[in-house]
Order: structure tokens, then C-alpha cells, then sequence
């Protein structure tokens, strides 16, 4: 594991000198429990770069293409390769049922892609959810030994800035863009006190996204298999959270605080116009027609 918290530098690396007093001021760039908030003009590139270079540190990536989704893969990778920790080694697991249809995408050095198989599914609402088993499973068997980091990110997305060193954590969430400026009595929170993904009103912090999170391999691991362990709870006592994995993901969020924020940058919404206080889009979902490419 590599440790979080020894950040060595270069004494060689020129770069602009840090201000202590001046800053960002539109946005929050710092939680109330202390977890960095990643905004543009928040970070220096290449510094955090110089000092994580010397780590040799691995990165996986999962990325889940069932059914019609398989469409969004080829985007999705050739743009990971433009923006997703260049430089870096990079490992991007495929979860598929269609492994034929995976496009081949030329690679750089040291980053890979595997694919593997999953069976189909009737319901799209069981393909998202599924993912946290999938997820767990692949951490344990197969990532343990040699991955330091891990994003679970959605398919039917693209990357169009860095996404970079700057976005590594013990545990990291993504702020939401549909919902950052609501009041959290509005956020779509799983409001059942059956379930196992409940938050009561007057509770929460942000609303992450379902579609971009990761961290420290353990760490996402421990919220892999609580996820999954309570979203098979719910289900059951016939239970199916408001947004499935994504509730299951707000609910540990809040009593499990991400180390590491990253605002909406890192995961925009192609339908939805900038708003001025995101510098710079890293990472959007594209616009879809469900009634076209879900399978009900
Ligand atoms: C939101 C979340 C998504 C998930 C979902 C709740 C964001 C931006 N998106 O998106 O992560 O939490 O709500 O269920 O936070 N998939 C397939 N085949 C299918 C259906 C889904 O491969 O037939 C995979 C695919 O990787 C896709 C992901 O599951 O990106 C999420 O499904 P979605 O994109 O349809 O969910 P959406 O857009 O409602």
C-alpha cells in the first residue's frame, strides 16, 4: 500500500510559488471534516505528478459495457487515453456480454485493457447494481498484489480534460451535477427507513454520483462489499434503494467521510450548460436515449 500521507518531492521541480491568503473563493475547496474539494486552480499538475512518479504506483479502472451499452466503450476508452493518468501504468477492466464487440483501442506503454465476461441481463437496474459484487470480487481476486488505486467509472461517458494525480485519496467520491446547489431535503437519497441505504432528511452532505468513485484499494473494496451486502439485504426484504447502487454509495458516503471530494468537473452532464464555477469539464456523460439502449 503506498502511503498516503509521505508526499516527497523533487528539490529540482520549478514551479508557482502557493499563496496562503489567496485562493478560490466562489467555491468550497476544503469539507467541514477536512477532505480536500478538487477544483480547477485548487492544485499544480506537476508537482503532484513529480511526487507521485517516483511511487511507481498502479491504477485500475472498471468500466461496465452490458448489452446495448457497448456502444458507449470506444469513446469511453480512446478518450481515457487522451486524459485518464497519462504517464501513469493504468489497468481498465471491461466487465462485458458481448466480448467480441470490444473495440481494440491502441494503448500506450504500461497501460492495459482486460476484458471480462458477465452474463446479460433483463433489467438495467440489476446491471448497475450488480457492479458492486463485480467490483468486489475483482479486488480480491485478481487486483490485491499489484493495484495501489482503483476508479469505478460509467461507460457511457467521456473524458475531454486531466484526470490525473490529483484526484488520489483513501476514499474519493464525485459530487453530483445535477444536485450541487440544492438543498440536501432535495437530494434523491433513498428515503425508506427499511432500507439499508436510508438518510433521513436534514441528513447527508453532497449527493455523489454512482457513475465516478474510487480510492485506495481497501478502501473501495470495504465500500464494494457493504454496498453489496446491504443492496442484497434490501433485496431480500423486497427492497430496491431509489437510484440502486448509487443510494447504497450516499448512504456509506455519509457515515464513511471520503478522504478526497472531487467536484463536478469530474463528472458533467453533457445535456446540462457549464455553470461558472466549473473551470474546465474532465469528464461528462453523454446524452442517451434510454428507451433505446436499456434492455426494458
Ligand atoms: C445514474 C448514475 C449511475 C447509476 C445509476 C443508478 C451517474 C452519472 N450515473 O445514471 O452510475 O448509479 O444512476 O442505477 O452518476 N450499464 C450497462 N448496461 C445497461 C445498463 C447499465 O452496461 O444496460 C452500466 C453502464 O456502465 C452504465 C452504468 O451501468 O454507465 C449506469 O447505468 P446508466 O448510465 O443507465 O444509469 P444512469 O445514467 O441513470
Amino acid at each position: 500500500i503506498p502511503n498516503e500521507f509521505h508526499l516527497v518531492a523533487s528539490e529540482n521541480l520549478e514551479y508557482t510559488q502557493p499563496s496562503i491568503v489567496y485562493g478560490r473563493t466562489d467555491v468550497m475547496t476544503i469539507t467541514p471534516w477536512l477532505a480536500p474539494v478538487v477544483w480547477e486552480g485548487t492544485f499544480n499538475p506537476d508537482l503532484l505528478d513529480s511526487i507521485y512518479k517516483p511511487k511507481n504506483i498502479t491504477i485500475a479502472a472498471t468500466v461496465f459495457a452490458v448489452g446495448k451499452y457497448i456502444r458507449f466503450l470506444k469513446d469511453f476508452l480512446e478518450t481515457a487515453e487522451q486524459h485518464f493518468f497519462v504517464d501513469f501504468t493504468v489497468h481498465i477492466y471491461v466487465f462485458t456480454d458481448r466480448p467480441k464487440e470490444v473495440p481494440k483501442v491502441k494503448m500506450a506503454p504500461g497501460r492495459k485493457l482486460e476484458v471480462r465476461s458477465v452474463p446479460s441481463s433483463k433489467r438495467w437496474q440489476e446491471i448497475s447494481a450488480r457492479r458492486m459484487e463485480l467490483i468486489q470480487t475483482l479486488i480480491k481476486e485478481k487486483l490485491q498484489d499489484h493495484v495501489d488505486y482503483i476508479f469505478c467509472l460509467d461507460v457511457d461517458s467521456k473524458f475531454h480534460g486531466r484526470w490525473g494525480t490529483e484526484s488520489l485519496g483513501g476514499l474519493v467520491a464525485v459530487v453530483h451535477p445535477g444536485y450541487y446547489r440544492d438543498d440536501r431535503r432535495r437530494f434523491p437519497y433513498e428515503r425508506r427507513p427499511q432500507s439499508k441505504a436510508y438518510v433521513a432528511l436534514g441528513h447527508g452532505d453532497f449527493y455523489y454520483c454512482g457513475g465516478a468513485f474510487g480510492g485506495l484499494l481497501q478502501e473501495v473494496y470495504q465500500l464494494a462489499k457493504t454496498c453489496r451486502t446491504n443492496f442484497e439485504e434490501d433485496a431480500k426484504n423486497g427492497i430496491e434503494a431509489a437510484w440502486q447502487e448509487e443510494s447504497h454509495l450516499n448512504r456509506y458516503m455519509w457515515i464513511n467521510k471520503p478522504s478526497k471530494v472531487l467536484s463536478p468537473e469530474y463528472l458533467w452532464q453533457d445535456f446540462k450548460p457549464r455553470n461558472p464555477e466549473v473551470g474546465i469539464i474532465r469528464f461528462s456523460g453523454v446524452v442517451k436515449n434510454y428507451a433505446d439502449i436499456r434492455p426494458n
